[in-house]
C-alpha cells in the first residue's frame, strides 16, 4: 500500500515538473515568436520604397496631442519641413503640433526631433536616419531634402488612418527601430502629358503629392504637342489662345499662365521635386503651327488637331524665325524654372528630314545652353552632335541609347515596354494603349534599369522616369487608375538597392497598402497579381 502511495506521489511530482517545463517552454516560444516576426517590428512593416537598412527594437512611440516637432537649427529651410510635417499630421490626428526650437527644457520625451548633421554617414542630400524610440523620434539628414524623404518613411510607419482627411479616434503608435536610408539613383521621376488632355493646377498638385509620397524627385511636364500648347509665352500669345484651346476628343483645352506654372513649381519645391519642362520639337508641333502661319514653311497654318496620330508635323527648319521663336520660348520658360533641366522632346519627327533634324537639334542645343539649362531629349536626339552631359531619355531604341552613351550622354531609363504608365495592364483595361506592351504590376516592377540594355550599365544611368501619356486619360481619376499601383514600384526601382528588390516579397508589401489606398480615396487598379490585404 505504502509503495503504491509513494509511486503515485512520484508520478504526480514528475508530471508537475513536466507541466511547469512545458508551460515555461510555451511561454518562451510564444514571447520570442511575438518579438521575432510580429507585425509590430519595423522590418515587418510594408515600407515602399524599401529602405537600405532597418534595425528592429522593442517598444513603440506614441504620437499625442502633447507631441512637439523640435528643430535643432534656426534655419528657415528646416522650419518649412517641420511645418510640412505638422500640417500633414493635422487632418487625421486633429493635433496641432507646434514647431519649436530644440532647447534643453523642451527636449523632454514624446517629441519628434528633426536635425541637420554634417556627418559623413550621409551618402548624399537625400539620405536620412530615422530612429524611433519609446521616448522620442529622431530624424537626421544632411539637408532638409533628406529630412523630407525621411518624413515620408515616418508617414508609412504610422497607421494607415494617417492618410485620412477627417479626425480618426485611434492610437498613433509607431513601432521602434532604426532606419538608415539613401537612394540608388539621383533622378527618380514621372512625366505627365498635359497636352493631349489638359490637367488643372490642382490636378498637377495632386500628382506631385503622389510622387512625393514615394520619394520621387522629378516631375516632367510635357507642355506642348500636336494637340495643345499649354504654357503662356508672353511674346507669342496665340500659342495658348489658339494652340491651347482644344484637346484630344475636340473638347475644351486649357493652359497654364506663367503665374500658374510658378505655382506648380513652388508646390513641387515644397515637396522637394524638380519640375522638368518639355517643349517637344521639331515634330509634335501642330498646335504651334496652327497658331502662327509664319512658323510654317508655306506660311499657311494647319487646322487644330484633336486626334491621336503622331509624327506628321514639323517646325520649318530653314526659317530664321523658327529659331527666334524657340529662343523666346526657351528663354521665357527657363526664366521661371529653377531646376537645371530643359527637355526639348525630339521624338518621332517623321515629317522632318534626318539632315534637317540634326541641324535643328544642334542649334537648339546652343539656345538651351545659353539659358543655362541642361538638355534632356528623347533617345532620337543622339543622331545630332549632342554635347557631353546631355541626357538621352531611353524609351524605344536600344541602338540610340548605346550611341548616346558613346557620345558621353547620360541615360534616363523610360523603357516603353516596362515604364509607360499609359500602357494597359491587360487587354481588358478600360483605359490606356498597348502599342508597346501590356504592363501588369509585376511587369512594371520586375526589371532592372542597369541590365536592361546591353552596354548600358549603372554608371551610364541617371535614373528612371515613368511617363504618363494622356491620349486616353482625361481626369485625375483616370490618372490614379493608371498610376496606382505601378508608381510605387517605379519609385522603389529608383530608390532601393537592387539586392533588396524581388517581386515575390514586394507584392506582399504592396498588398498591405490596400487600406492606405482606400483611405487616400485612390481610384486604383486592384490587380489580381497582388495579394491585397483587405
Ligand atoms: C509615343 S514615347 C510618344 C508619344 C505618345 C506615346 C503614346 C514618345 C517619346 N512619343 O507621343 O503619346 O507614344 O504611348
Amino acid at each position: 500500500m505504502e509503495n503504491q502511495a509513494n509511486n503515485k506521489k512520484q508520478f504526480l511530482i514528475r508530471n508537475t515538473i513536466i507541466a511547469i517545463f512545458g508551460l515555461a517552454l510555451f511561454l518562451t516560444l510564444a514571447f520570442s515568436s511575438r518579438s521575432n516576426s510580429s507585425e509590430n517590428d519595423m522590418s515587418q512593416t510594408s515600407l515602399i520604397p524599401i529602405p537600405v537598412q532597418i534595425e528592429d527594437s522593442e517598444g513603440s512611440f506614441e504620437l499625442t496631442s502633447r507631441t512637439a516637432i523640435l528643430i535643432s537649427e534656426n534655419e528657415a529651410e528646416i522650419e518649412s519641413v517641420a511645418n510640412y510635417l505638422s500640417e500633414f499630421l493635422k487632418p487625421a490626428t486633429g493635433f496641432d503640433l507646434p514647431v519649436k526650437q530644440n532647447s534643453e527644457e523642451n527636449s523632454r520625451s514624446g517629441n519628434i526631433i528633426l536635425a541637420l548633421s554634417k556627418d559623413s554617414e550621409f551618402q548624399n542630400e537625400e539620405a536620412y536616419i530615422l530612429e524611433v524610440l519609446d521616448e522620442n523620434v529622431h530624424l537626421e539628414a544632411s539637408s532638409s531634402e533628406g529630412l523630407f524623404r525621411g518624413i515620408q518613411t515616418l508617414r508609412q510607419l504610422l497607421p494607415a488612418e494617417i492618410e485620412s482627411n477627417t479626425v480618426q479616434d485611434i492610437k498613433w503608435n509607431i513601432t521602434s527601430g532604426k532606419i538608415k536610408d539613401h537612394p540608388q539613383y539621383s533622378y527618380r521621376g514621372a512625366m505627365l502629358d498635359v497636352s493631349r488632355h489638359f490637367f488643372s493646377v490642382e490636378e498637377v498638385k495632386q500628382y506631385i503629392e503622389f510622387l512625393a509620397a514615394y520619394k520621387m524627385n522629378k516631375l516632367h511636364l510635357h507642355l506642348s504637342d500636336d494637340q495643345g500648347w499649354r504654357i503662356e509665352i508672353k511674346k507669342w500669345p496665340k500659342l495658348t489662345s489658339i494652340g491651347g484651346s482644344k484637346e484630344v476628343g475636340d473638347t475644351e483645352g486649357g493652359f497654364y499662365t506663367q503665374e500658374d506654372y510658378k505655382e506648380i513649381v513652388k508646390y513641387a519645391q515644397k515637396h522637394y521635386i524638380i519640375v522638368v519642362p518639355e517643349i517637344d520639337m521639331p515634330g509634335h508641333t501642330n498646335a504651334a503651327l496652327a497658331s502662327y502661319p509664319e512658323l510654317n514653311c508655306d506660311d499657311k497654318s494647319p487646322e487644330l488637331y484633336t486626334g491621336i496620330e503622331v509624327g506628321f508635323s514639323s517646325l520649318c527648319v530653314d526659317k530664321e524665325l523658327t529659331y527666334e521663336f524657340i529662343d523666346d520660348v526657351i528663354g521665357e520658360i527657363a526664366a521661371i524654372t529653377p531646376g537645371p533641366y530643359f527637355h526639348i522632346g525630339g521624338d518621332e519627327s517623321h515629317a522632318t528630314s534626318k539632315e534637317d533634324y540634326n541641324y535643328f537639334i544642334n542649334r537648339v542645343q546652343k539656345i538651351v545652353k545659353k539659358y543655362g539649362k541642361k538638355i534632356i531629349g528623347w533617345d532620337e536626339i543622339q543622331t545630332a552632335a549632342i554635347e557631353e552631359g546631355v541626357i538621352a531619355q531611353f524609351w524605344a531604341s536600344e541602338e540610340n541609347a548605346v550611341a548616346a552613351k558613346k557620345k558621353k550622354a547620360k541615360i534616363l531609363m523610360s523603357p516603353s515596354k516596362r515604364a509607360y504608365m499609359d500602357m494597359q495592364y491587360d487587354s481588358l483595361s478600360p483605359l490606356g494603349l498597348h502599342w508597346a506592351a501590356y504592363i501588369e504590376v509585376d511587369d512594371a516592377y520586375d526589371w532592372n534599369p542597369s541590365n536592361l540594355v546591353p552596354e548600358i550599365t549603372k554608371d551610364d544611368i541617371v535614373g528612371i522616369e515613368a511617363p504618363l501619356w494622356t491620349e486616353t486619360i482625361e481626369d485625375i481619376e483616370d490618372v490614379e487608375y493608371m498610376v496606382f499601383p505601378r508608381l510605387p514600384g517605379y519609385a522603389e526601382i529608383g530608390w532601393s538597392p537592387d539586392s533588396l528588390r524581388n517581386w515575390e516579397e514586394y507584392k506582399i508589401r504592396l498588398g498591405k497598402q490596400y487600406k492606405r489606398f482606400k483611405i487616400m480615396d485612390l481610384n486604383f487598379y486592384e490587380s489580381p497579381k497582388v495579394p491585397w490585404e483587405k
